[in-house]
């Protein structure tokens, strides 16, 4: 028999509270195990978590009908900064907090609809072993090289240039005097990392240049689109999610059609989630560069590029092969070249680079002309007609059967009748 205080105490007990968290624990474990996440790049207080995020740091969305000022309260957070319109907070720990710790508890707090750590997102080609610049190469026009013939840009620029049709480039920034690109540039352009209306792409660092090369290849698809530049990364490629977030938001509210994001990181979260499905509501289509890693989805999945209402993007060479370096796996959508394209850079310059960042943008420029020319067809069908139209890639790549997307992009099919 338990006498009354005793079932009082089991009440009380805290047991199943930390029943719940173990709960959470074990899931994570397997999740990341069975991600492969497991044992990745790591950072921050605490070797749990499986990839590089911003230390004493959280973001969360609120449920409806409750205060962030109890959730500071109880927890000892304080609000760094808020998603505007939506119910997400980035906070920051107390003094000598630990993110899982803090992260646990948010999880099963029933006032928190999810809770994230703010992962650091990065571009590929951030990586320097794996891909980078070629900047030898002879000054020629970016008119003359060989991805316009393979993907048919002079064809499909007589059915549609992509003209009215706005694609925003969340990236490093973007080269705003640059002769390729002055002249189609949003005038609202956005600077989430120094927070000014200034969007330049500064010189100096490992990827600066980065987001005016993928700003000028959405116009070598897309020569009549205008690009909304928002800066989301540092001159070294990197970048929070929160930060990220933000980005998608502000494309989103000011206008774009199409949101190129040749960035990720091998984490996936809610937050990221819920601001795609924001996008994809308000008829935006994102594009994705599936990372530069030469790894299929059982090994490991980079997002934004794994989330399936995004299109992802793997890499092909001159010659239709995968591009050694590119991700591959069921989830991508569509291949396009990404090796040795030659586009704006900074000071006015030109230069190669490769990469699955360099083949997103063509995508997202291919999508604008469809956009341009149907504009009354919904995002699914923008994408479907995309993939629809694209070269087929098997018999060149027997080893890659069904993980480079429906093919290699062409630019020319899909604007069809
Ligand atoms: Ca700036
Ligand atoms: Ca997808």
């Amino acid at each position: 028999m338990k006498t009354d205080s005793e079932r009082l105490h089991n009440l009380r007990s805290p047991d199943k509270f930390w029943f719940k968290i173990l709960g959470c624990i074990s899931l994570w474990l397997l999740l990341n195990s069975f991600m492969g996440l497991w044992g990745e790049v790591k950072a921050g207080n605490d070797p749990l978590i499986s990839d590089d995020i911003a230390p004493a740091e959280l973001i969360l969305e609120l449920q409806p009908g409750n205060d962030i000022a109890d959730i500071n309260a109880r927890y000892n957070t304080e609000i760094v900064d808020v998603l505007p319109g939506l119910n997400i907070y980035r906070l920051k720990l107390p003094a000598n907090g630990s993110e899982l710790a803090n992260w646990l508890l948010l999880k099963v707090d029933p006032a928190v609809t999810f809770v994230d750590f703010n992962y650091i997102k990065r571009v590929p080609e951030a990586r320097p072993w794996i891909v980078g610049f070629d900047a030898s190469s002879n000054p020629v026009s970016y008119r003359g090289q060989y991805v316009q013939d393979l993907i048919r840009t002079r064809e499909a620029h007589t059915l549609s240039k992509g003209k009215g049709v706005t694609v925003a480039v969340l990236d490093t920034g973007v080269s705003a005097g640059h002769p390729m690109l002055n002249a189609r540039l949003a005038p609202q352009g956005y600077d989430f990392v120094d927070n000014d209306n200034n969007p330049d792409d500064p010189p100096n660092g490992f990827a600066s240049g980065h987001g005016t090369h993928v700003a000028g290849l959405v116009l070598v698809a897309a020569p009549e689109s205008r690009i909304l530049p928002v800066r989301v990364l540092k001159n070294d490629g990197t970048g929070d999610l929160f930060t990220l977030l933000k980005g998608i938001k502000y494309a989103v509210d000011n206008g774009a059609q199409v949101i190129n994001l040749s960035l990720g990181t091998y984490a996936q979260t809610d937050a990221l989630n819920q601001i795609l499905d924001y996008a994809w509501h308000n008829n935006v289509i994102m594009v994705a560069a599936a990372g530069n890693e030469n790894t299929d989805a059982r090994e490991k999945v980079q997002y934004p590029a794994g989330v399936s209402k995004v299109v992802s993007v793997s890499a092909t060479d001159a010659g239709d092969r995968k591009a050694g370096f590119s991700n591959f796996g069921g989830y991508i959508d569509l291949s396009a070249p990404g090796v040795g394209l030659y586009s704006a850079y900074l000071n006015n310059e030109y230069i190669h680079w490769s990469g699955t960042s360099m083949a997103a943008p063509l995508v997202s420029g291919g999508l604008s002309l469809i956009r341009a020319k149907f504009p009354a067809l919904t995002n699914s069908e923008t994408i479907d007609r995309l993939k629809a139209g694209a070269a087929p890639l098997t018999r060149l790549n027997p080893r890659y059967q069904g993980q480079l997307g429906k093919g290699r992009l062409d630019l020319f099919t899909p604007l069809l009748n």
